[in-house]
């Protein structure tokens, strides 16, 4: 039986999606598993178990277990999965997994008879995992950025400053918090580790796309740093997974997996990584720093490639490892799909709605801003949410409302991804949120360039597949590049290109422009800059309707 497929799972936020491709052929097959409708005794919202401190979002790890379990099934019912050659796995990123010594055991005495959920319901050594959206660190990121010598050195070291949501304040907190539970912990893996672990039937190494994403590695030399893993809690090392720079094979499938789930015993499983790493390859950008990602998923993120480390001196933003060893920038926003959602449902808007109002606002919003933080932010950090309007600003003014948050969106990717080097030639829009034009308009006026969507809207999962494919054909001696890959899936030159007028964008990027409005509003509600009424003042006089 030829197996000439490869599998890319992506366990998200909200959802677990499987893509299957066929290198060659174009051909993709897709399914999604949501959490919250089909898992509904875990409690969830959008993937997230909601408590009653905004800043804390944990998920009970077993249901992700169900999930897996769930679109196994799958594959093998129709299947699929006699024909994967190779598998890769995205999950979103800095998750961390606790997990006690029975973990290994399990994993290797699982009975094909049964399902993983129910013969890993001990394995681990706390029972909800920290994810994303949690930002309940902010004294853990102190310590840390304190024993390391300040944000800019820890940022050149790890690649970013202590960043709440990361692995290194996140364990630390556990450890204080929970000394015993943290004794009891053999093994932290990140959730794409974790979900390889499953495949292969042993704790398996992270990559530097996600392994990077912690403030535990040297980015320079590509392994974990033992100053900041000393920083962060007692006898850490030993605790974390394997830490692979370059896309390797694990593993073959475990035995169980062949059996239960009808997977040859020979399909390979390379080593799992983040949902944004994996999108970078999934929308063909690998080699392509002239071209920046904006993904409009639960969180929104603003990405690119970078072949080499500049040393920045800067305490926003990431750096993480690219498939190729190389690099990635990324700036994340957690304010995104769901402010949006939270706009759209206050107005009794549909998504077409929403659309068509940006399609037909005059751009500027006649100086009205909003500074969306609904939720507690990461760019900037602000940990009490909180809604703020500018500029007359009124409540009751849907179409208003709709521009203000798409707005302020667009303005803050752009504010806050100054550092990353050269402004883009081009900027390729993935996730959910890609199929709204309304928002790819206003992101080409405020960035002044061409802006595309992707056709495919799974673009970490069908990264991950290609990730499996480069890898596993690579290693086997074919030298197929990633462009030969992704040609049949990423054809940017097919899709519809916005292109701003330069009046439009002149309206952001003026001196008097809506930008600098932005910036004064979001000092100021940050408490480092004056009140911006005189700038809104300029504006509205500059640009009168
Ligand atoms: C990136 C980030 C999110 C998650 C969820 O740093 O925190 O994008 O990966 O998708």
């Amino acid at each position: 039986m030829a197996k000439n497929c490869f599998l890319g799972l992506d366990l998200s936020t909200q959802s677990l999606t499987a893509v299957v491709i066929e290198p060659g052929t174009g051909d993709l097959r897709r399914h999604a598993v949501h959490f919250d409708s089909r898992y509904p005794s875990y409690q969830t919202s959008d993937g997230v178990i909601i408590g009653d401190d905004p800043r804390v979002a944990h998920v009970d790890p077993r249901m992700w277990i169900e999930a897996l379990d769930d679109m196994l099934e799958w594959l093998n019912q129709g299947g699929l999965s006699r024909k994967i050659g190779g598998i890769g796995v995205s999950a979103q990123q800095h998750g961390t997994v606790y997990l006690n010594q029975n973990f290994r055991t399990a994993l290797s005495r699982l009975e094909p008879s049964k399902a993983f959920a129910g013969q890993l319901k001990d394995v681990f050594s706390r029972n909800t995992s920290p994810i994303w959206m949690d930002s309940s660190t902010n004294n853990e990121c102190r310590e840390i950025t304190e024993s390391l010598g300040g944000d800019l050195n820890l940022a050149r070291l790890t690649g970013s400053a202590a960043t709440e949501r990361f692995a290194a304040p996140q364990i630390r907190k556990f450890w204080k918090e929970n000394p015993a539970g943290y004794r009891e912990t053999t093994h932290i893996a990140l959730i794409s580790s974790f979900v390889t672990s499953l495949l292969v039937g042993n704790p398996a190494p992270v990559d530097a796309g996600d392994g990077f994403g912690t403030n535990l590695a040297d980015i320079q030399a590509g392994r974990w740093s033992p100053a900041a893993v000393t920083a962060t809690a007692p006898d850490l090392e030993q605790r974390l997974p394997a830490l692979l720079v370059k896309d390797e094979v694990v593993a073959n499938v475990s035995s169980y997996l062949a059996a239960r789930y009808g997977f040859d015993p020979q399909t390979e499983v390379i080593v799992g990584s983040g949902d944004n790493p994996c999108s970078l390859v999934g929308l063909g950008l690998i080699g392509k720093p002239q071209i920046h990602a904006i993904s409009l998923g639960t969180s929104d993120t603003y990405f690119g490639y970078t072949p080499a480390l500049k040393d920045t001196h800067r305490s926003t933003g990431h750096i993480f490892g690219a498939a190729d060893g190389n690099y990635m920038f990324l700036i994340c926003f957690k304010n995104g799909s769901l402010a949006r959602e939270q706009v759209k449902d206050r107005y009794g808007l549909s998504w077409d709605d929403f659309s068509e109002i940006l399609m037909q606002a005059p751009p500027g919003n006649n100086g009205r801003i909003m500074l969306p933080y609904f939720m507690p932010e990461i760019t900037p950090l602000v940990l009490e949410p909180e809604v703020l309007r500018f500029g007359g600003l009124s409540e009751e003014d849907a179409s208003a409302n709709v521009r203000a948050v798409a707005e302020a969106q667009a303005m803050a990717m752009y504010r806050h991804s100054g550092w990353t080097g050269r402004r883009p030639q081009s900027i390729v829009v993935t996730a959910g949120g890609s199929e709204n034009h309304g928002l790819l308009k206003v992101i080409s006026r405020v960035f002044g360039t061409a802006v595309c969507s992707f056709e495919t809207k799974e673009s970490a999962a069908l990264g991950a597949a290609i990730r499996a494919a480069h890898c596993s054909l690579n290693q086997k001696g074919s030298k197929i590049s990633w462009n030969e890959l992704t040609a049949s899936y990423a054809d940017q030159t097919a899709a519809e290109v916005i292109h701003p007028s330069p009046a439009e964008v002149e309206i952001y990027h003026h001196k008097n422009g809506l930008l600098r409005v932005y910036e004064m509003c979001e000092n100021f509600a940050l408490g480092i800059g004056e009140p911006p009424q005189a700038k809104i003042e300029a504006f509205k006089q500059q640009f009168p309707g």
